[in-house]
């Protein structure tokens, strides 16, 4: 009875709401839109929070442990609702502790926490006039939303909404998961959008302000880029400041004001639009009682430095026990990545990216303006060169001054310029040891913006061209260069759309032998390409025992006709069936066979 009364008043609610929301967003220029965003660019680090009944189930399922991430339990195990609902009743986290989990996450350095209100099992954790299926239905019946809500307000934390469009039990949704053998007849999409926002609009008037609303699931595609769009205006219709992610529809064209990769940092800095990248600490979001695969601290670290160096936000993830409590490897990490930050952290905050598109072989780098047209650039230095010498690649600019930000006697660092592989570089003397088992940080200041010095591969003595990995141009999310000591390879090459290339200066026309040198793991390979000055040869990646196992193939022969400067490109083809990726390259040779006129330009 109740559900039928409110599903009444919630189709008259919901729908006067929509007219007196109904703002369209559209005319909102970019500069409203920047300082819309000002603070979440500057903040960097947030806290993502998986808590619901999946964390009773903690990656278990009637005694037995469930493989994949714990919040898709009831998706995975295809296990009926009628059991699955009863998990409520257990649902009982009485150490639930909002205040604690604020302070962790300041303690972390963390500048915004994300909490699931509903995740896709379509239990809410805050006290809904929509649903039976509710936190105030559990043996707990306290409103978590509003504990968190409270806390954050009262401590200054800016605060965010999960909120799931997929739902595994509203009747209404379709499709329905595998395993829900539920008819669909009466499902009504049009009665679920109305659902959503009368949720929405509670969790958007009942708590205070809200700093970000984080849409998930909008896979289906029963949901419509329309849809999304109506959504994205009816939210900031209840708060105009808050900002919305780009979960909700499909393509690029889908509405929201920042990306969101998953448990992968772009390899390169993507595009003009705001991301964050969302990771766990071990491998599940929500609680997972056998997962204990942590991530190290400096690994965290690393993610986090090299986020804000491709200009992007890292949003790391907790999930609590059952009982409400953090599991103690989440907090030392956190707390870790915290004493880290507060020597380290103006690297991080209001940074923006470095002058070097990927990273560099010893880390990565981030940048600030400073007075007096200098800039900063805060070196991130995961790999302490072992002679004690920084080489800032391929960059004009003047040093006027560098020194470690943990060394707190501000200890002038040596710094000069110096011509490295045949273009200007800076050399930093930094001294035998790191100062960091994190993330050594040098703070560089140049006179004027960064003036890099483009690479562009020349001949050696011989003629022949050597490109390695790590002067080559990433074309691509997935693929990414790895510059760990011994590597200096480009990896994660899972995808065809993803290439790479290097300007090159060809000294002379004719038939050149090109030569790969790559690693390719059992079971992996497939076919690439190279194209030299638009002259184009296809090739086999065979396996040679590991990623790390190198072989160098002659890949074959190409007559040369251009030359001055122009570009090789190396392209996937094919991944062989059954492999994930093609190859780990690490370097191409160009070796001179015939010598030619060469043609007209
Ligand atoms: O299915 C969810 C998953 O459970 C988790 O919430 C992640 C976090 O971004 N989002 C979806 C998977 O992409």
């Amino acid at each position: 009875m109740r559900r039928a009364v409110l599903t009444g008043l919630a189709v008259a609610l919901a729908a006067g709401m929509f007219l007196q929301n109904a703002v369209v967003w559209g005319e909102e220029t970019e500069a409203q839109r920047d300082r819309r965003m000002a603070w979440w660019r500057e903040a960097r680090f947030g806290m993502f929070i998986h808590f619901g009944l999946y964390s009773v189930a903690a990656g278990h399922w009637e005694g037995q442990p469930v493989k994949g991430i714990s919040s898709w339990n009831l998706h995975t195990t295809k296990a009926p609702l009628e059991k699955y609902v009863p998990l409520k009743d257990q649902f009982n986290p009485t150490k639930f502790d909002a205040e604690r989990i604020v302070r962790l996450a300041k303690a972390a350095g963390m500048k915004y926490i994300v909490i699931t209100t509903r995740h896709h099992e379509g239990f809410s954790l805050f006290d809904t006039k929509y649903s039976d299926f509710d936190v105030m239905a559990a043996p707990l019946k306290r409103d978590l939303m509003k504990e968190m809500a409270d806390a954050c307000h009262k401590h200054n934390m800016r605060l965010g909404w999960y909120y799931s469009i997929l739902d595994w039990y509203h009747p209404d949704y379709t499709p329905r998961r595998p395993g829900d053998n539920r008819p669909t007849d009466d499902a009504d999409y049009g009665r679920y959008m109305l659902f959503m926002k009368n949720q929405l609009r509670e969790l958007l008037t009942n708590y205070g302000k809200i700093d970000v609303l984080w849409f998930d699931g909008s896979w289906d595609p029963t949901f419509t880029n329309e849809m999304g769009q109506d959504l994205y205006d009816y939210v900031r219709g209840f708060q105009p400041g808050i900002i919305i992610n780009d979960r909700l529809g499909h393509g690029d064209d889908r509405p929201g004001d920042f990306g969101t990769p998953e448990q992968y940092i772009p390899s390169t800095a993507p595009g003009e639009k705001g991301w964050e990248t969302c990771m766990t600490i071990n491998d599940t979001w929500g609680f997972k009682s056998q997962d204990h695969n942590w991530k190290s601290t400096a690994t965290l670290v690393h993610m986090l430095a090299d986020c804000a160096s491709k200009g992007g936000n890292f949003l790391l993830n907790i999930g609590p026990a059952p009982d409400g409590t953090i599991p103690q490897p989440l907090v030392d990490r956190l707390e870790e990545v915290g004493r880290w930050l507060a020597v380290n952290g103006q690297s991080i905050y209001g940074t923006r990216t470095g002058p070097y598109r990927q990273p560099l072989p010893w880390g990565c780098t981030t940048s600030k303006d400073l007075d007096g047209g200098r800039v900063r650039l805060y070196l991130h230095v995961f790999d302490w060169p072992k002679d004690g010498r920084l080489v800032v690649p391929r960059i004009a600019n003047a040093p006027r001054a560098a020194r470690l930000l943990a060394d707190f006697s501000q200890k002038p660092l040596e710094a000069a310029q110096q011509e490295i592989d045949g273009a200007q570089a800076i050399c930093i003397d930094i001294g035998p040891r790191a100062s960091s088992e994190l993330d050594s940080v040098v703070a560089l200041d140049i006179e004027g913006q960064p003036e890099m010095v483009a690479f562009r591969a020349t001949a050696t003595a011989d003629g022949s061209l050597h490109l390695l990995a790590r002067d080559a141009d990433l074309h691509g999310e997935i693929i990414r260069y790895d510059g760990q000591p011994g590597r200096d390879s480009i990896g994660y090459w899972t995808r065809t759309k993803d290439w790479v290339s290097w300007p090159v200066r060809i000294p002379k026309a004719g038939t050149y032998q090109v030569e790969v040198t790559y690693g390719c793991a059992p079971g992996n390979g497939g076919a690439y390409g190279v194209e030299v000055a638009g002259e184009k040869l296809d090739a086999q990646a065979r396996e040679t025992g590991g990623w790390f196992d190198r072989a160098t193939d002659v890949a074959g022969t190409v007559d040369v006709k251009k030359t001055g400067d122009q570009s090789v490109a190396v392209r996937c083809l094919r991944i062989k069936p059954g492999g994930h990726a093609v190859f780990d390259l690490h370097k191409v040779v160009l070796r001179p066979i015939v010598d030619r006129k060469p043609e007209e330009q």
